[in-house]
């Protein structure tokens, strides 16, 4: 049975909070519960960057009831003018007496202000209740806010033995419908999806979100470094946004014509290559806090030896493909000893239908 304390009413805020999870933007996901005299008087989560936190919802519907109540909040309340105004102040002014939050605020503006801003007011504050399942939450916002670069999550689908397609280069399909319902799931709640240009020329794919019910197209982005890409390839479609990034000598008359089809050309990187760590921070300055990598197993390998991986998910099928020269999905030059390989940490399991995700996060990060 579920205890009715602190926890409890944290638990509900941060399901409040999961539930808006790819919807609000560069901003956190952050769920409020008013309690008063025993009684649930008011929920909310944030739902859009630039409309109202999910205190001022809560509050809202707490109306006269806010006086004297507790409230729950799964990220400290905020103490800046940001596009709204702060809702430490709104809590002062709503005559609330406690403030339970599960963690800190690690944007630069807040950090802390916002909690003692409550203390100086007469508020009695308790930080740490349920604070993993918070930060964990908000993986991509506590990268994004302290280093305005994107949080970036390599997902494949592959078989036991590592392949993502067979010799021939046959891929469809490798996983079971559940994992590839759960791969739509991923690209709803990122800000962007990421492949390289090679996956394009191979697969035509589309690269949107497709589910039962209606979900969040991600900004599709092509590593492209020699315009390569085909001008009706269907990731360019007007399904969703596009942005083709390539090098400095790519060629111009190329990039004006996928311009004029309403796509965005990013030039990153003088040499041959696309520079992938500059490509990482023009995305970032772009406003893009979330990449869902998709392969090849080439952009995965350089993704992953110039350190930009934060997360992988590795979706498992049942099945050996067996065959040499049948493509990777993680292919690079990989170090002599086994010393030097690349360790992931926090490794968790899901069976998936028929398949195994695996989760885990590069052990230096
Ligand atoms: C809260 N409650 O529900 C959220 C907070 O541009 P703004 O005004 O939306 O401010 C965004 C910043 O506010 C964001 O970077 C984070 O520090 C905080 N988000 N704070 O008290 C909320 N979403
Ligand atoms: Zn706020």
């Amino acid at each position: 049975m579920e205890l009715l304390n602190d926890e409890f009413y944290m638990r509900l805020a941060l399901n409040l909070a999961g539930g808006a999870s790819g919807q609000t933007g560069v901003n956190p996901v952050v769920g409020c519960v008013v309690v008063n005299g025993g009684r649930i008087v008011g929920m909310g989560a944030h739902l859009k960057r630039g409309e109202g936190h999910a205190e001022v919802h809560a509050l809202n519907m707490a109306g006269q009831q806010a006086r004297g109540a507790t409230a729950y909040v799964t990220l400290e309340p905020c103490s800046h003018y940001g596009t709204t105004p702060p809702c430490c102040e709104r809590l002062i002014s709503e005559g609330v007496v406690r403030v339970v939050v599960a963690t800190t605020d690690p944007n630069p503006l807040v950090a802390g202000r916002g909690i003692g801003r409550l203390r100086e007011a007469g508020i009695e504050v308790e930080v740490g209740i349920l604070e993993r399942q918070s930060i964990e939450l908000n993986e991509t916002f506590n990268k994004y806010i302290a280093r305005k670069l994107p949080f970036v999550t390599l997902k494949t689908a592959m078989s036991l033995d590592g392949r993502i397609a067979t010799k021939t280069g046959h891929s469809r399909w490798i996983t079971g419908a559940e994992s590839r319902e759960a791969v739509h799931t991923l690209r709803h709640r990122h800000g962007a999806i990421m492949v390289g240009v090679g996956t394009v020329l191979a697969d035509d794919p589309e690269l949107t979100t497709r589910l039962n019910v209606p979900g969040l197209h991600p900004t599709r982005i092509v590593i492209d470094s020699k315009l390569r890409i085909s001008e009706t390839a269907r990731v360019l479609n007007s399904e969703a946004e596009s942005i083709v990034v390539t090098t400095e000598a790519a060629d111009e008359s190329k990039a004006d014509r996928l311009r004029k089809l309403g796509v965005e050309v990013l030039r990153c990187g003088a040499g041959s290559r696309v520079d992938l760590a500059e490509a990482m921070a023009r995305l970032g300055e772009r406003g893009i806090s979330s990449i869902l990598l998709e392969g090849g197993g080439v952009l995965n390998g350089a993704m992953l030896e110039a350190g930009l991986i934060d997360k992988l998910m590795l979706f498992y099928a049942p099945i050996i493909v067996g065959a040499e020269g049948a493509p990777s999905a993680f292919s690079f030059g990989g170090p002599e000893l086994m010393s030097d390989v690349m360790r992931l940490e926090r490794v968790t399991m899901q069976q998936i239908g028929e398949d195994w995700c695996l989760t885990g996060y590069p052990a230096d990060k």
